[in-house]
């Protein structure tokens, strides 16, 4: 704390906010940056009603209300700010202009925010960034990147806009691109890599589960605590060593395929059926496997989790009953 209060003024330590802050990812952030910084140096924030009294310090925060995010900042007096408020790729192709709105619309309004009142800002992009005029086996961090869905497209103008307003104005903007994030406590809101998390529940419930994507469909991914980690670290590197302002990050890639035989040891009976749907498309224009030797090399990411480590945790979150957990 002494070193961090001769970083941030006398007696202080960074105060953050984090926006959409009750998605699949806010929680553990919060939770991982009150252990560090304190429980009341973290404000959770969202567009629904606070749900119990673990996620406080909360607040109603609408990104499309400028007035408010000026509010919330100055009455709290936020040093950075995570951004989570996004729709994910499936959802966002249903309603486009929505879309717009909040990805695109609501990362102006953050950013601008965060040059006014001099900022840190993070906020996540994607394997959805990359598109398939990309390589896609390994996605090195530049390369091409025209993405064919509307959740891509506002998410390599948020990694555009962000870099703009560091060169122009000075703004800490920092960046990683994420793959499919797999959490066991918190549900993921309508991507395209959401069956990877889905499946869990249904080997549970009821022993069969149907697949929206085919059985070969490769796509990198990764366990939410090692996502969360990952934020935290970016968000302490030391400005010196970061080359990049967006990095690729990653853990594993694997295909349904390959995730249900990792799953058969605790599920023998688990059966699965692939009926492909529209997120199909979206998934054969995304990375197989992610190259993240920059985030590596500079600024030493690591993963803690591969898919046997993954596949073993997920089911002792999601069904500690589980026989073959004591014999495996
Ligand atoms: C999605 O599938 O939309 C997200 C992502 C990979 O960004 N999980």
């Amino acid at each position: 704390m002494r070193l961090l209060s001769l970083l941030y003024g006398t007696g202080s330590v960074p105060r953050t906010l984090i926006t959409g802050g009750l998605g699949q990812l806010g929680r553990g952030l919060a939770k991982a940056l009150r252990g560090k910084y304190g429980q009341e140096n973290v404000i959770l924030s969202d567009i629904i009603k606070c749900p119990d009294a673990t996620v406080k310090p909360y607040e109603y925060v609408d990104v499309l209300d400028m007035k408010q995010l000026d509010t919330v900042v100055v009455t709290h007096e936020i040093d950075r700010v995570v951004h989570f408020s996004a729709l994910l790729s499936a959802v966002a192709e249903k309603n486009v202009p929505r879309a717009l709105q909040v990805n695109a619309t609501g990362f102006q309004n953050i950013v601008e925010v965060c040059a006014r009142h001099n900022l840190m800002l993070f906020c996540p992009s994607t394997i959805g960034a990359f598109g398939p005029t990309s390589p896609r086996h390994p996605t090195p961090d530049l390369t091409i990147q025209r993405p064919t869905t509307i959740y891509g497209v506002t998410k390599v103008y948020m990694e555009l806009l962000g870099e703009y307003y560091h060169h122009k104005f000075g703004v800490n903007f920092r960046s990683l691109r994420f793959p499919g994030v797999i959490s066991a406590d918190t549900k993921p809101g309508g991507g395209t890599t959401d069956y990877a998390v889905h499946i869990f529940h249904a080997a549970k419930d009821t022993g069969h589960y149907k697949c929206f994507l085919r059985e070969d469909t490769m796509l990198p991914m990764m366990y939410l605590p090692d996502t969360i980690r990952s934020a935290v670290e970016v968000m302490d590197v030391p400005e010196e060593k970061l080359k990049l302002r967006v990095y690729n990050v990653t853990a594993m890639s694997f295909t349904p395929a390959q995730l249900l035989e990792e799953m058969k040891p605790y599920y023998p009976n688990l059966t699965v059926e692939y009926e492909s749907d529209s997120r199909q498309q979206i998934a054969d224009t995304w990375p197989e496997v992610f190259d993240d030797s920059g985030a590596r090399n500079d600024w030493g990411w690591s993963h803690g989790y591969d898919l046997p480590k993954l596949v073993r945790t997920m089911v002792t979150r999601i069904d500690p009953d589980n026989p073959h957990l004591r014999t495996l």
